[in-house]
């Protein structure tokens, strides 16, 4: 990580206020790290973060994408309120799930992730509003106070991980501290119940576990080679 890091370019191309646009380059937005070094793919199809996947998704896995999100001490970007389906469009479906794996340890003071628990119930597809300040994805949707007195803190020690529905509300506030707040987000779906349009796609699919039908997704199976790198 600290090369990926180190080696920030100086613009980015990001999707935030509703659109792709450029900013200056900050480490909250380090996508899909997984096609390019296969350490973060090898990390993605680990046995300990696919059992934890399948005990909510089921045995037929796949990878969908990936980010890092790494707020810097002081100046970390906070993360509104959102549903993470509605910005995935090409991906079809409901059982889809990410699994946070804390970086560094993480609590409300370097901007730990949030949850509003059950707000995914009936998979309710939320309108997104501008949030008009400056964090991560410039929208957000409407909480009642009622809703976000009901947000729990995902306190967490580097090395662990939760697991988060595609559909419930979650954020994150900005790092006031001064520790760095880095995780990696890797987002799964099951192969069989959800569909992802590939040629929409901005990164390729894979098969992790189990089995699909769609010959389009990339077989990294545990015990199979990794492809080359896509750089
Ligand atoms: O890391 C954060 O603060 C937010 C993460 C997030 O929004 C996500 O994983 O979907």
């Amino acid at each position: 990580m600290d090369g990926l890091l180190g080696n920030l370019p100086q613009k980015q191309i990001v999707y935030k206020d509703g659109k792709n646009k450029e900013i200056d380059a900050r480490p909250e937005y380090l996508t899909e790290p997984h096609p390019k070094y296969s350490f973060w793919l090898e990390l993605c199809r680990h046995p300990r973060v696919l059992n934890a996947v399948q005990s909510v998704l089921g045995p037929d896995l796949i990878l969908i994408m990936s980010h890092l999100i790494v707020k810097r001490p002081g100046d970390g970007l906070p993360v509104a309120w959102h549903q993470d389906n509605t910005y995935w469009h090409s991906v079809q479906g409901t059982d889809v799930a990410t699994v946070w794996l804390a970086i560094d340890d993480t609590d409300r003071a370097n901007g730990c992730m949030q949850v509003i628990p059950c707000t995914h119930e009936g998979y309710p597809e939320m309108d997104k509003v501008s949030t008009g300040g400056d964090d991560l994805l410039g929208l957000t949707v409407e909480v009642t106070p009622a809703m976000e007195s009901a947000a729990v803190c995902l306190e967490m020690a580097a090395g662990s991980l939760s697991l988060h529905d595609s559909f419930v509300l979650h954020g994150s506030d900005a790092n006031t501290s001064g520790r760095r707040r880095a995780a990696y987000t890797m987002r799964y779906a099951n192969a069989k119940t959800v569909a992802v349009d590939t040629a929409q796609h901005w990164v390729p699919v894979y098969l992790v576990r189990g089995e699909t039908n769609n010959t389009d997704y990339i077989d990294i199976r545990p015990g199979r080679n990794l492809p080359e790198p896509i750089v």
